[in-house]
């Protein structure tokens, strides 16, 4: 059976990090598109983890180009495309600048991978993969925006951490937007099955979900030319995966809300089921007076980003 087609728009810092997943996990075939101005960077990436293959005995195909008929006919595309934070910005402050780049994405994709998985990771999230949805016009199964796998990420690191324990045994999701008033639920959220209340005083979890709201935030601090990649990279590669091997995994991201969570006509994060179809399944769960309260803040700010966009 033929490999499956990866195409990576934009092949910045986690575009990079994507193909080298992409290809140690054997997904499939990598393309890593960018601008004409950054095509030898794009080249240059695909060549250096084709000659990383042999060392970790993995084989899958990889090429850099600023053609989008090279990415034609791609199964699933990941779209990073556009400019990262810097200290001191907001991820709306990048609005004015990453509506346009997504929009020249969605009218190119379109025409050369009308049946691929999109998966957008651009910022600000909400807005961007709202965009694209509006713009290429596919089925909502087909576009799902990656955010809370990311924030969930972060969210059990820093419990496992606060706790000492294997991340794998921590359990939990953020719900909303991919904003500073996200929804870490803690209600959800465990250790080994134990409810995380039962392990850990209320001003520490409190103090672990304000870390989480900004995580990205202190990441831009560090870094000062840019923002987080490798974990943003690992989280849309297992979206990607679960699509690929039809795994069926239950993973919080931006999904088109047509009445789940009380929300319609808009990108919302929730927990879903990705197979073979796609986003296959909202999961919802009912809410408490005061977690629906700040799902419905959070959901406020959405709205006002997606407004921004004109879409
Ligand atoms: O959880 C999340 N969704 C976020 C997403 C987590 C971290 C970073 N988040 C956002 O991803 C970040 O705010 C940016 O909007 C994107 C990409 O971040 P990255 O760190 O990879 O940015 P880079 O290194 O600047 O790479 C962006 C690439 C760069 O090589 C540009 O040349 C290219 O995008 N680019 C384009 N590619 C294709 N087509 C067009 N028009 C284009 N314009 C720029």
């Amino acid at each position: 059976m033929a490999r499956s087609k990866i195409a990576l728009i934009g092949a910045g810092q986690i575009g990079g990090n994507l193909a080298l997943l992409a290809a140690q996990r054997e997904l499939g075939d990598v393309v890593l598109f960018d601008v004409p101005a950054a095509e030898g960077a794009a080249k240059g990436k695909a060549l250096d983890i084709a000659q990383l293959l042999p060392v970790v005995g993995r084989n899958v195909g990889l090429a850099g180009t600023s053609k989008y008929e090279d990415v034609a006919g791609a199964d699933v595309c990941i779209i990073t495309a556009g400019i990262p934070r810097k200290p001191g910005m907001s991820r709306e402050d990048l609005l004015g600048t990453n509506v346009r780049i997504i929009s020249e994405v969605a009218e190119n994709l379109k025409r050369v991978c009308p049946h691929a998985f999109c998966i957008v990771v651009s910022n600000p999230l909400d807005a961007m993969v709202y965009t694209f949805f509006k713009l290429t016009g596919f089925p909502k199964q087909r576009v799902v925006g990656m955010a809370g796998v990311l924030d969930s990420s972060r969210f059990r690191a820093f419990v496992a951490m606060e706790v000492g324990v294997a991340v794998e045994d921590v359990t939990a999701f953020v719900l909303g937007g991919h904003g500073d008033d996200m929804v870490p639920l803690v209600r959800c959220c465990s250790v080994g099955g134990i409810p995380v209340t039962e392990l850990l005083p209320k001003d520490r979890i409190e103090a672990i979900v304000d870390r989480t709201r900004k995580a990205g935030g202190e990441l831009v601090a560090l870094y000062k030319t840019g923002s987080a990649y490798y974990a943003p990279a690992a989280s849309a590669i297992a979206m990607a995966e679960s699509y690929l091997r039809d795994k069926k995994r239950v993973l919080p991201c931006a999904a088109y809300l047509e009445g789940e969570y009380g929300v319609r006509g808009t990108y919302f994060g929730v927990p879903v089921v990705i197979g073979r179809s796609g986003v296959e399944r909202v999961l919802e769960l009912s809410l408490s007076v005061e977690e629906q309260a700040a799902v419905h803040k959070s959901l406020e700010s959405v709205r006002r980003t997606v407004a921004e966009t004109k879409v």
